[in-house]
C-alpha cells in the first residue's frame, strides 16, 4: 500500500458504500466479504479517490460497483493483468483485485505465477464459493465431490448445469499460491467477519502481491459447500505457525483435517516489479531511450 494513498482524513466503512445496492441473492457469502472490505479500507484509511478496485466477471466481480473508489469491471480472468498495468503506471494508487474462484483459478489461473514473479503491490481477494455462480452453477476448479453421498451427484437440483457432478480433482489454491511464491497468502471465511477484516488489513498493508482466498458460500447453486460446511471445517492458523517458513506453510496448506484460516505464508524479502523498474530507471538515467527519436539518435 503506497503511503501517498493513505489519507489523513478518517473514513468510516459507510463512506466506501456506493449508492448501488448489491444485487446478490439473499444469504450470498459475498455480502460478508464486501462488509469486511469496507471495514478494512476504513482501518487502513484508504482514500477512495486514490484507490482502484479491478474485477473480472462473475457474481463476486460485481463488487467494484458497490464501492465509492474507482472501479474497473473488466474481462473474465484478466483482472490481474489490468491491475498490474494500473499499478505500474500509477504506483501512487492502492490497487485491489476482486473476483471468483472461476475467474482466478480457472480462466485466469495462468496469470497467478507471473503476477507472483512480478510481485506488484496489489491485494487480490478471491470470493471462493466452489462454483461458477453467475452462469448458474457449473463446477469450478475448487468444486468438490458432494460430501453427502455419491448418489447426490445424480440429483440435478444440486448442480443444475452439471447433473452428474464433479469428475475432476479439486485444486488446493493455498498450496498452489505457496508453490508460486506469492508473497502473502491467506485464507478467510465470510462467516468470520472480524477475522476476515484483519486478514484484508494485513493484505492491504503487505508490500507486494497478496492473495486472500475467502470462502464465500453460494446458497443458490452450491448446497454442498455451505456456511455450515465451512463452520464445521475451519479453524484458526495455530498461534505458533511461522508464515515465513515455506515448508511449514506447505504442511499447513496440505493438512486434510479442515481448512486453516489466517495468514499461511509470507515472503517479505521478495522484490517487486516497482523496485526493479525504479532501479532500471536510475541505472539508465540520462541515456537517450525515452522516445523513438531519442532511440534513433543512438544509431546515427
Ligand atoms: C471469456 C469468457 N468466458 C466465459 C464467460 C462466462 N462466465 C461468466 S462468469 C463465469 C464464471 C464465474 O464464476 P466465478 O469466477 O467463480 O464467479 P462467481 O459468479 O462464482 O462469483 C463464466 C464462465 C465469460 N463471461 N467470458
Ligand atoms: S448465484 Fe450464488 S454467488 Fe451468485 S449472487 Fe447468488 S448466492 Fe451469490
Ligand atoms: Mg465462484
Amino acid at each position: 500500500m503506497p503511503e501517498t494513498a493513505v489519507s489523513q482524513q478518517q473514513y468510516a466503512p459507510k463512506d466506501y458504500k456506493s449508492s448501488l445496492k448489491p444485487i446478490w441473492c439473499p444469504g450470498c457469502g459475498d455480502f460478508g466479504v464486501l462488509n469486511a472490505l469496507y471495514k478494512a479500507m476504513s482501518i487502513c484509511g484508504l482514500s477512495p479517490e486514490k484507490t482502484v478496485i479491478v474485477s473480472g466477471i462473475g457474481c463476486s466481480s460485481r463488487l467494484p460497483g458497490f464501492v465509492t473508489t474507482y472501479g474497473f469491471h473488466s474481462v473474465h480472468g484478466r483482472a490481474l493483468t489490468i491491475a498490474t498495468g494500473i499499478k505500474v503506471s500509477r504506483p501512487d494508487l492502492n490497487v485491489v483485485v476482486v473476483g471468483g474462484d472461476g475467474d482466478g483459478y480457472s480462466i485466469g489461473a495462468g496469470h497467478l505465477p507471473h503476477t507472483a514473479r512480478r510481485n506488484p503491490d496489489i491485494t487480490y481477494l478471491i470470493m471462493n464459493n466452489n462454483v461458477y455462480g453467475l452462469t448458474k452453477g457449473q463446477v469450478s476448479p475448487t468444486s468438490m465431490v458432494p460430501m453427502a453421498s455419491v448418489q447426490a451427484n445424480l440429483d440435478p437440483k444440486r448442480w443444475k448445469t452439471t447433473p452428474y457432478g464433479m469428475t475432476e480433482d479439486t485444486i488446493n489454491p493455498i498450496a498452489m499460491a505457496i508453490a508460486y511464491d506469492i508473497s502473502f497468502v491467506a485464507r478467510g471465511f465470510s462467516y468470520r467477519p472480524n477475522q476476515l477484516t484483519e486478514i484484508i488489513v494485513a493484505g492491504l498493508q503487505h508490500k507486494g502481491f497478496a492473495l486472500i482466498d475467502a470462502f464465500s458460500p453460494c446458497p443458490t447453486f452450491n448446497q454442498d459447500q455451505t456456511d455450515d460446511f465451512y463452520k464445521e471445517r475451519t479453524y484458526d492458523v495455530p498461534e505458533d505457525h511461522d508464515p515465513t517458513d515455506r515448508v511449514k506453510a506447505f504442511e499447513l496448506a496440505l493438512r486434510t483435517d479442515g481448512y486453516p484460516i489466517g495468514v499461511i505464508y509470507r515472503n517479505d524479502l521478495k522484490h517487486s516489479i516497482m523496485e526493479e523498474q525504479a532501479a532500471l530507471k536510475s541505472r539508465f538515467a540520462g541515456q537517450p531511450s525515452g522516445s523513438v527519436s531519442a532511440l534513433l539518435h543512438r544509431f546515427v
